[in-house]
């Protein structure tokens, strides 16, 4: 049998923690820890990281040490790393660990993937457990830390720094407001749900036994903008990018990618398809991104962002026939999604005076799928009578195709 894949039996020594994540999913692992391992030789910034939705995770990574295997899916070929920089895996309910990391002065900063719905601020929240972690960090002394959200959400830093405001006491918020930075992100890195056939592809490909491998896209991106005050490890020399304004490029990746992602979840399960790959191959589905592709375009207006080229790249990774990436996983938290990737494109659209055609079909195939109402996800849309007899008849082509 092999050996489990530890950090004794990989000869690779824990970095100090000097990095904290919030949501230890695939994602994490085959985006930030991948970038904080590029641009580490000399094993400086360890990354200690709390699992959230799938408490299990923290579990079968620790036995290994916070060591996996990270494979990297071309279209033709798979290529694995063992990926270091996770030196702690922690499950997400030890608020006590939480804070007691975040209070200790070595550690510079928290990213944070907890996916949209996640930012809520109910007790118990990641959120909730970020401001005791944070008032941990005041009452040791106070050091400034940046505090780094990785989620698709537009201006991210600034939707957090405001949640925690809301749930400082004063004290709290005159420390937050002077010493810790909220540096909005956008990340990108196509990377699925591990499919159980692939659960040995570490061992397949020649390594040591990893219960917990990730397979991603070889595509990444990552732009940053805002301020560590305590330092952080030098992302760039991996290719991040740190800009001062972030908005074309949210908007670029959350309406181009993520929007037609949505919609290729709907219209792709409405037509019998499974994956991503499937989906964008069928004609139907193909036109139905490329028209709302055309929207998304007028509406981001820059030029400079070189669309034509990122659209033609994205229909290339959607088509990499050898990444599972289900239509019904993109499908979860659906209507929060829709109302960031699809109605500013549709509200822009409708302002300017035009159809918004490619939306109404997205938000058409979401009702069609799912019994989604246009009321809960925006009420300007649901009162726009042009708009919505567009979506009633993109929604009878496809309950009769259906029947
Ligand atoms: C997807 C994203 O599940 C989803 O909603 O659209 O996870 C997408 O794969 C990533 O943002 C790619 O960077």
């Amino acid at each position: 049998m092999t050996a489990l894949l530890t950090r004794d039996a990989a000869g690779l020594p824990a970095a100090p923690v000097r990095l904290v994540h919030l949501g230890l999913g695939a994602f994490h692992r085959a985006h930030q820890a991948w970038w904080t391992a590029a641009v580490d030789p000399d094993n400086e910034w360890g990354i200690a990281a709390f699992s959230g939705r799938n408490p299990g995770a923290a579990e079968v990574l620790a036995r290994q040490d916070g060591l996996f295997t990270l494979v990297e899916r071309g279209p033709q070929r798979d290529l694995p790393q063992v990926v270091p920089s996770i030196v702690q895996a922690i499950e997400g309910a030890r608020v006590d660990r939480l804070a007691e990391l975040v209070a200790a002065e070595t550690t510079v900063a928290v990213t944070m993937t907890v996916t949209e719905a996640g930012y809520g601020l109910q007790p118990g929240s990641p959120l909730a457990r970020l401001v005791a972690a944070l008032r941990a960090r005041y009452r040791a002394g106070g050091a400034p830390i940046a505090i780094v959200p990785c989620d698709n959400l537009p201006g991210n830093g600034a939707v957090v720094r405001a949640a925690l405001l809301e749930l400082a006491d004063a004290d709290l918020e005159q420390w937050i407001e002077g010493s810790v930075s909220f540096v909005s992100t956008s990340v990108d890195r196509i990377t699925p749900r591990l499919a159980d056939a692939d659960l040995d592809i570490a061992e397949r490909l020649g390594g040591l036994a990893d219960r917990a491998p990730v397979i991603t896209e070889p595509f990444r991106d990552w732009t940053l903008s805002g301020a560590f005050p305590a330092g952080r490890p030098p992302w760039e020399l991996a290719g991040a990018k740190f800009v001062d304004d972030i908005a074309p490029y949210e908007k670029r990746k959350l309406w181009l990618l993520n929007g037609a992602h949505s919609l290729l979840a709907a219209l792709g399960q409405l037509r019998g398809h499974e994956l991503v790959a499937q989906a964008i191959i069928d004609p139907v589905c193909r036109e139905g991104v490329i028209e709302f592709w055309a929207e998304a375009r007028r509406a981001i207006d820059d030029e400079s962002l070189g669309l034509d080229a990122y659209c033609a790249a994205l229909l290339e990774r959607f088509e990499n026939p050898r990444i599972r990436h289900e239509l019904a996983q993109i499908a979860l938290d659906a209507e929060t999604k829709l109302r960031l990737r699809i109605v500013p494109v549709a509200r822009a659209e409708r302002a300017a005076g035009r159809g918004a055609d490619g939306c109404a079909r997205a938000i058409a195939a979401w009702c069609a799928l799912v019994g989604g109402r246009v009321e809960g996800l925006d009420r300007d849309l649901a009162a726009d009578t042009g708009f919505m007899s567009t979506v009633s008849a993109e929604l009878a082509v496809m309950q009769r195709s259906r029947a």
